[in-house]
């Protein structure tokens, strides 16, 4: 495990899982506010110096990272893209932690590792280095390394271009459906990749599909998950997040193969919809989905082959326009 303490970078420190097995989420560190950026309900932020001024921030992601998904579907989504600058780390992790590479450099700083810009931000921070990481160019720190906050602010700091997905009136629903799919699905996941113990395995496993059975059910008559379902929301980029994944990684990898999404017939059709909703699909890489995981987690698949299925297209029909609501449109 590895991770910085006091600003040292260690490889010793912490394992994955706790006493019983269960895998075990850091909770982010930095968790400053955009001015004017909206919270989850009951978290009001506090007004900040962090102005959503265009050009003074920058987004590092790894094209691998669901979490880090999310920011870049918000960005993309909302029209964002010359208002927050975005680059990526390479997409295999190992000792060092996220490094970036010829491929993937960093354009702030020049530097080989993310875990220098943590430090930049906090020269004594413990934790792990994780990404999406919102960085202030202008003071020069972090602002926010928290994926559900940084989707919310994103969606509401800045004008964009007045697309909506967080908007007023569904956004007490959007925090129950995101915080309804985060443990047994967007954390589910991991949980079963990398318990410890048979028992947390299949623990995390049942969960998973318990939960995928039911978000099937309510997509069988609506298209989007808030509200009635008419218009796509950050409920949608949190479950997609997940589920455009989940064939390719945690089915095979993280060993989620009681199913797979391509066999729920209204969750596949749903994950092909928002591939093919504009802008969404540029933020999807697979190839460095799979590369990520399949070659990082050395405990899990010492070999570090990738598999090469399965045979699925995002890009085929999905039959979901019969159904009320459009994608996003920009005004
Ligand atoms: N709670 C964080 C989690 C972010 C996270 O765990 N990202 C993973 C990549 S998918 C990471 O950077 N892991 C590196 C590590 O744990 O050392 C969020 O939602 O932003």
């Amino acid at each position: 495990m590895n991770m910085l303490v006091d600003g040292e970078w260690r490889t010793d420190a912490r394992e994955y899982t706790d006493a019983s097995g269960e895998f075990d989420r850091q909770e982010s560190r930095f968790r400053d506010w955009l001015d004017g950026g909206v919270a989850a309900a009951g978290e009001p932020p506090e007004s900040s110096e962090f102005a959503p001024e265009s050009g003074r921030y920058h987004l590092y992601i790894c094209r691998a990272c669901p979490w880090a998904h999310r920011a870049a579907m918000v960005r993309r989504l909302r029209g964002l893209q010359d208002e927050i600058s975005i680059s990526l780390v390479q997409p295999e992790r190992y000792d060092q932690g996220w490094e970036f590479s010829d491929d993937h450099p960093d354009p702030l700083y020049g530097y080989d590792y993310l875990r220098e810009v943590y430090v930049d931000a906090d020269p004594e921070y413990t934790g792990r280095v994780t990404v999406p990481v919102l960085w202030d160019e202008q003071e020069e720190t972090i602002v926010n390394n928290e994926s559900s906050e940084i989707m919310r602010m994103l969606d509401t700091a800045f004008d964009g271009n007045g697309v909506s997905l967080y908007p007023e009136a569904l956004r007490g629903e959007i925090d129950e459906i995101v915080d309804a799919i985060y443990e047994p699905i967007n954390n589910g996941v991991y949980r079963a990749g990398f318990a410890g113990t048979q028992a947390a395995y299949e623990a995390a496993v049942d969960d998973l599909f318990d939960a995928l059975d039911h978000w099937e059910g309510v997509l069988a008559d609506q298209r989007y998950l808030a509200g009635d379902g008419d218009r796509l929301t950050l409920a949608d980029v949190a479950m997609f997040a997940t589920l455009v994944r989940f064939d390719h990684v945690y089915h095979t990898h993280f060993k989620c193969n009681r199913r797979a999404i391509h066999e729920y017939p209204n969750l596949w059709g749903y994950t092909k919809d928002l591939y093919q909703t504009p802008g969404i699909a540029e933020t999807v890489n697979m190839d460095q989905i799979t590369r990520h995981y399949y070659g990082s987690h050395a405990d899990i698949n010492p070999k570090r082959i990738v598999a090469v299925g399965p045979e699925i297209d995002f890009t085929e029909p999905h039959g979901r326009d019969e159904l009320a609501g459009e994608p996003p449109l920009p005004q």
